[in-house]
């Protein structure tokens, strides 16, 4: 497996209850590379360009007022196998369900507000990459 990047947020529960620095060491523990990291408070419709594909759902509002309640840290981060690994670290959507040690059964009080973001897949990984961060930010040099 070649290395390969995802996109991760520490979302704003956990900035809020000052777990960003424990967050970041696990991941690099876990051997993430930070190729790239901003703290940004997003507007409503940043969040909502963000989660556009979960426009409709029931929890799209929750969600977004959520996400732009307060400062977020934003990451890109490399590895092999990042996508699926990071996934794996941080545990299942609902932190009820997720496995013990992982990040959101750590940090997370609920699904709705459940510490942090990863990329899902391939595709989602670049867009979510080029929506927050510029080519130079996370180019071969940087
Ligand atoms: P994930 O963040 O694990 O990729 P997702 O993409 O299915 O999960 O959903 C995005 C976010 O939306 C999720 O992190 C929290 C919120 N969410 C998902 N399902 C929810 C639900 N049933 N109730 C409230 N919030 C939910
Ligand atoms: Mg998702």
């Amino acid at each position: 497996m070649a290395l390969e990047r995802t996109l991760s947020i520490v979302k704003p529960d956990a900035v809020e209850k000052n777990h960003t620095g424990a967050i970041i060491a696990r991941l690099e523990q876990e051997g993430f590379i930070v190729r790239a990291m901003k703290r940004v408070h997003l507007t409503r419709a940043e969040a909502e360009g963000f989660y556009a594909e979960h426009r409709g759902r029931g929890f799209f509002d929750e969600l977004c007022a959520f996400m732009s309640r307060s400062p977020i840290v934003i990451m890109a981060l490399e590895r092999e196998d990042a996508i699926a690994k990071y996934r794996e670290v941080i545990g299942a959507t609902n932190p009820a369900n997720a496995a013990e040690g992982t990040i959101r059964k750590l940090y997370a009080a609920s699904v709705g507000e459940n510490a942090v973001h990863g990329s899902d897949k391939p595709e989602s990984a670049a867009r979510e990459i080029a929506y927050f961060f510029a080519g130079y930010e996370v180019s071969p040099r940087a």
